[in-house]
């Protein structure tokens, strides 16, 4: 069928390629991480969103081929950067796991290749996860992400609070940090149903000893109100937007 011939030949020719936005430190400002987004810009030079194509890649299975590209892209692009700083550039890479390449693939496996590959510690690696991929086979998820935390990675759980929330599983599963949606955060200042809800989350991810990162930061006002309120970490367009590899080092470069 159409879009998937042709998801499969972007992901061999180059149409498909990373963006990153960074993720910085709120009390700081510092910039810690970039997340790793993919973009596809098709021959005809349309520019598709992941909200168009992750869908049509799960349900065909070519998450798992665009899921191991997009872990050994990310990886390599660390190395480059590294390379470019002379050392640690001093961040790590988020890269996102759909919950039907958990299911398929061998993640653990896969993420070591890619590390192995381009000289990459797993302390470098934060792998963010959906709430999804906790409701298959919860003896098998747990096997899955240990077998992660032993390489060193980070594990993040994305959306938080929009998916199934078996909030004793989540207790129990080796999990650092918890995103919380970007549907919580924009507007917050103005609704105070939002900030019960951000206020919950953060109040959870301490007492299950988790770190915080909220989404869709677009004011310091925000930023400012989130760090007050013990968040973490910050993603937004405050920041950046995603950038290229390139201008993602520059603009790192140029924070510093
Ligand atoms: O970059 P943008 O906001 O358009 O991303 C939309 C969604 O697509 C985000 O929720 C993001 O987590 C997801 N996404 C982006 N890149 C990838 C990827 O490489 N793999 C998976 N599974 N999801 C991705
Ligand atoms: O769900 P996930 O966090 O993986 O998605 C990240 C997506 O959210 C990116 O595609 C990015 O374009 C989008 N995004 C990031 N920051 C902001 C923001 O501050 N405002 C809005 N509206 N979208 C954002
Ligand atoms: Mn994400
Ligand atoms: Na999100």
């Amino acid at each position: 069928f159409g879009m998937e011939s042709e998801l499969r030949r972007a992901i061999e020719n180059g149409d498909m390629t990373l963006s990153f936005q960074p993720i910085c430190d709120l009390a700081s400002g510092r910039i810690t991480a970039f997340e790793a987004l993919a973009r596809w810009t098709t021959e005809e030079g349309i520019k598709l969103s992941p909200n168009d194509f992750i869908p049509v890649a799960e349900e065909s299975g070519l998450i798992v081929p665009l899921g191991r590209w997009a872990m050994e892209e990310a990886a390599r692009t660390l190395a480059a950067w590294d390379r470019s700083a002379g050392g640690d550039c001093g961040v790590k890479v988020a890269v996102n796991l759909s919950a039907i390449q958990l299911q398929r693939d061998q993640i653990p496996a896969m993420v070591k290749i890619a590390l192995d590959r381009h000289g990459i510690s797993g302390a470098r690696v934060t792998l963010e996860l959906t709430e999804s991929a906790l409701v298959s086979d919860p003896d098998r998820i747990s096997r899955t992400l240990m077998a992660l935390k032993d390489l060193g990675t980070t594990l993040a759980m994305d959306d938080f609070g929009t998916g199934y929330s078996n909030l004793a599983y989540l207790q129990k599963l080796p999990i650092d940090l918890l995103k919380i949606d970007r549907s919580f955060v924009s507007g917050m200042l103005a609704d105070r149903d939002k900030v019960a809800i951000v206020r919950a989350i953060l109040s959870l991810a301490q007492a299950l000893g988790m770190q915080t990162t909220a989404e869709g930061i677009e004011t310091n006002e925000l930023a400012q109100t989130l760090a007050a309120l013990g968040c973490t970490y910050g993603q937004g367009f405050l920041y950046a937007r995603p950038l290229e590899e390139r201008a993602a080092y520059d603009f790192l470069m140029a924070s510093r």
